[in-house]
């Protein structure tokens, strides 16, 4: 049996190192407001293993606007949001494949060289309104189709992750 004061020393000891890194990180400890979860092979956490990012926190990151036609819509549509690669490189994340996780259970592999070859968007609005989850939201994978013919393909339609909650990187 340790003593109490001891026990006490300990749990300071250990606790100490925590409490700087959470006044230096951007992304303090959250517990759970999430909007999106990036776990995997990443530099930093703040959730067990994970990255648990609420609204305000996605804020921070650089944002991007991007105009492109969709596989599921009609016309050309105007997209806002977190440009992706900011995002992996804001939660070190070090990788071949980053794994997107839908709300509805579905599931797409993108190379991550996807996010640095293009400027894919973690898009929250769509012509000026926020995506609902009925209107593919909260957030919905976006790359910059009408850009890049070669991403108007069925190959990159796929990883257009729509109800987005979830990163894994590996
Ligand atoms: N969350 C979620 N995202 C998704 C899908 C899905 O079923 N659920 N389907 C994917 C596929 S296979 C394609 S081709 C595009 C367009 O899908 P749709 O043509 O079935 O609407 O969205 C992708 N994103
Ligand atoms: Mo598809």
């Amino acid at each position: 049996m340790i003593p109490i004061r001891c026990r006490l020393l300990l749990a300071t000891l250990l606790l100490t190192p925590l409490t700087v890194w959470a006044t230096e990180s951007p992304f303090p400890p959250l517990d759970d407001n999430a909007v999106l979860i990036v776990a995997g092979d990443i530099g930093l956490t703040n959730h067990d293993d994970e990255v648990h990012l609420d609204a305000r926190m996605l804020a921070t990151l650089p944002r991007e606007q991007l105009t492109t036609h969709t596989s599921v819509t009609h016309g050309p549509q105007t997209f806002e949001g977190v440009l992706a690669r900011e995002l992996l490189d804001a939660v070190k994340a070090e990788g071949e494949t980053v794994t997107a996780l839908g709300l509805n259970d579905y599931l797409a592999e993108i190379p991550i060289e996807n996010f640095y070859d293009y400027d894919v968007i973690l898009a929250d609005t769509m012509n000026g309104k926020p995506l609902s989850r009925r209107g593919k939201g909260p957030l919905w994978i976006v790359y910059p189709r009408d850009a890049h013919t070669e991403l108007q393909d069925i190959r990159y339609d796929y990883r257009w992750v729509w109800q987005l909650y979830r990163l894994e990187v590996e």
